[in-house]
């Protein structure tokens, strides 16, 4: 364990450095105009700075990395069931990589979007990056050794009463019917909680819980590059990260739950 806690801080330290780098080159090409691309319809989109981020951290891996796994976005979310990969065993060291998380946001200024970079040993997650290049925050975690914003400690809120809990959600506009889930969830939390927030970008936003800013978060339908960083933040910021049934999330799952462990039940118990 001392051996991979060794190599592991050289990941975090390479993810690191490859999520600034890419950061960087998404400021420098924000001046120029965006070509944006619809994926499946006007709501899911893709621009070539989700793909010239995605190139950048995907050859930095394969050159100082060529061994291990990559599962990216653009790369890999058209191949059907991206949960499949998740659902057997995995082996040795993998990264997991969105290359753009919140690129609604980004093609619209909202300075709310980052780059989430996940490792892997085995099935268990070791290393998270989320960065966002505006603000310049970079949240990171490795297995045990806790969380940090910009190198600083940072630990998810203590906060025991729904009441006084600030949540946040999502959902994909185009899975979106008056009858999904979600509408239904909203409307349980409102009134319980402080109040509910759809900011977009569900890498930060799971940040946002380990750093206390949120006191939880939900969503369903997310993809293993969306939340494996996050999901680590989250774990070594304290808080819990469960499935809708409260057991420890994987990255299988359809839904996830993500709170500062204080909420957890009485949050569960409404969705
Ligand atoms: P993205 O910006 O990388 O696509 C917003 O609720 C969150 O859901 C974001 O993290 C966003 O990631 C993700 N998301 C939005 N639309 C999606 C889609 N059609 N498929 C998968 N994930 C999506
Ligand atoms: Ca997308
Ligand atoms: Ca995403
Ligand atoms: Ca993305």
């Amino acid at each position: 364990e001392i051996e991979n806690g060794s190599y592991e801080e050289r990941l975090l330290q390479d993810a690191t450095r490859y999520a600034t780098e890419a950061g960087e080159r998404i400021l420098s090409v924000m001046k120029k105009p965006l070509h944006i691309q619809e994926k499946k319809n006007a709501s899911d989109l893709v621009t070539e700075v989700d793909l010239l981020s995605e190139r950048i951290v995907r050859e930095r891996i394969a050159g100082d990395y060529p061994e291990h796994w990559i599962m990216s976005e653009e790369t890999d979310g058209g191949l059907g069931n991206a949960y499949d990969a998740f659902l057997q065993p995995n082996e040795g060291y993998g990264w997991i990589i969105d290359p753009i998380d919140g690129t609604t946001n980004f093609i619209h200024g909202l300075s709310h979007f980052a780059i989430s970079i996940g490792i892997m040993r085995d099935d268990v997650l070791v290393c998270g990056v989320v960065y966002n290049p505006i603000t310049r925050e970079l949240y990171s975690a490795q297995r045990g050794h806790g969380a940090f914003l910009n190198g600083q400690p940072i630990h998810a809120s203590t906060e025991a009463r729904l009441e006084n809990a600030l949540l946040a959600t999502g959902f994909q506009a185009d899975d979106w019917k008056p009858d999904s889930p979600v509408v239904e969830q909203i409307g349980n939390l409102t009134g319980k909680s402080r109040n509910v927030r759809i900011l977009g970008s569900a890498s930060l936003d799971l940040c946002f819980v380990a750093s206390g800013k949120l006191t939880g978060f939900w969503h369903d339908g997310l993809y293993p590059w969306d939340v494996a960083a996050g999901a680590l933040i989250i774990q070594e910021a304290g808080g819990s990260v469960t499935n809708k049934s409260g057991e420890p999330f994987r990255l299988s799952d359809n839904t996830l739950v993500a709170s500062n462990g204080g909420v957890h039940r009485a949050f569960l118990s409404l969705l």
